[in-house]
């Protein structure tokens, strides 16, 4: 089980130092946790968290190494700052920054050009579902993000309802397990060299510690990314013993 932590633009920095303390002094057996934090913070997160088991991650990278970006930050200096990771396509970039999936998907390959792991986001909006159009839009985003040269290894897949965002709306669990064993047969169909590489498709889109346990119980659910309650520390040790 993989649980992330999305902190999005969020805690001031003496709570972030207060939230990674929390994580740090706890362990959690075989769930693996995953923090997400704001750039500036990346630094004083990776010396926080430096004796712990918890993967650091940035929220989003360039394409480019280097260059004239003002304001973007590159894969290597997120790698130099002490992230192993990186999230890429989050609908907030999608809906925020316009980004599309050959955009996500040249962030990908920047990212593992510098030996970052990387969780692409993908999920339908509220329309696409009403429609009946989900797993369609899903897969599409999933073709169009994901390189196909891409080591398995490095790649995890959040699967993020846009309208469960932030929301308190959730899917029912045969709709989130039903998307789950999609996205799950669409990465063996694309990944059929991985052998016995596990590709983690983690569910995210108002994850609490009241419904935790349920969503992670589904099947083809490897784990939760979570945002609003991953800033309550007591929430989020919550959500990662319920995994
Ligand atoms: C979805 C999720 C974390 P929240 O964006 O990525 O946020 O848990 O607040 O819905």
């Amino acid at each position: 089980m993989i649980i992330a932590a999305n902190w999005k633009m969020n805690p001031d920095l003496e709570t972030a130092g207060m939230l990674a303390s929390r994580l740090a002094g706890i362990s959690f057996g075989n769930v693996k946790r995953v923090l997400f934090a704001p750039h500036p913070y990346i630094i004083p997160m990776s010396i926080r968290l430096a004796q712990s088991d918890i993967t650091l991650g940035g929220q989003d990278c360039h394409t480019a190494e280097s260059g004239a970006h003002t304001g973007d930050v590159s894969a290597l200096m997120l790698r130099d700052s002490g992230a192993t990771m990186v999230l890429v396509g989050h609908s907030e970039r999608r809906s925020d920054h316009g980004e599309d999936d050959a955009l996500i998907m040249a962030k990908a390959n920047a990212a593992l050009a510098h030996n970052l792991d990387v969780m692409i986001c993908v999920g339908e909006t509220r329309n696409d579902r009403e429609a009946g159009n989900a797993e369609s839009v899903v897969l599409a985003q999933l073709q169009g993000s994901i390189p196909k040269a891409m080591d398995p290894a490095r790649l995890i897949v959040a699967y993020e309802p846009v309208w469960a965002i932030g929301t308190g709306l959730v899917p029912s669990s045969e709709d989130i397990a039903a998307m789950h064993e999609n996205i799950s047969s669409w990465l063996s169909s694309a990944f059929p060299n991985r052998g016995d590489t596990h590709i983690p498709v983690l569910y995210g889109g108002s994850v609490k510690p009241g419904n935790a346990a349920e969503i992670l119980s589904l099947p083809a659910v490897d784990g939760a990314l979570v945002g609003g309650a991953s800033l309550d520390a007591d929430g989020f040790e919550a959500i990662c013993a319920a995994a």
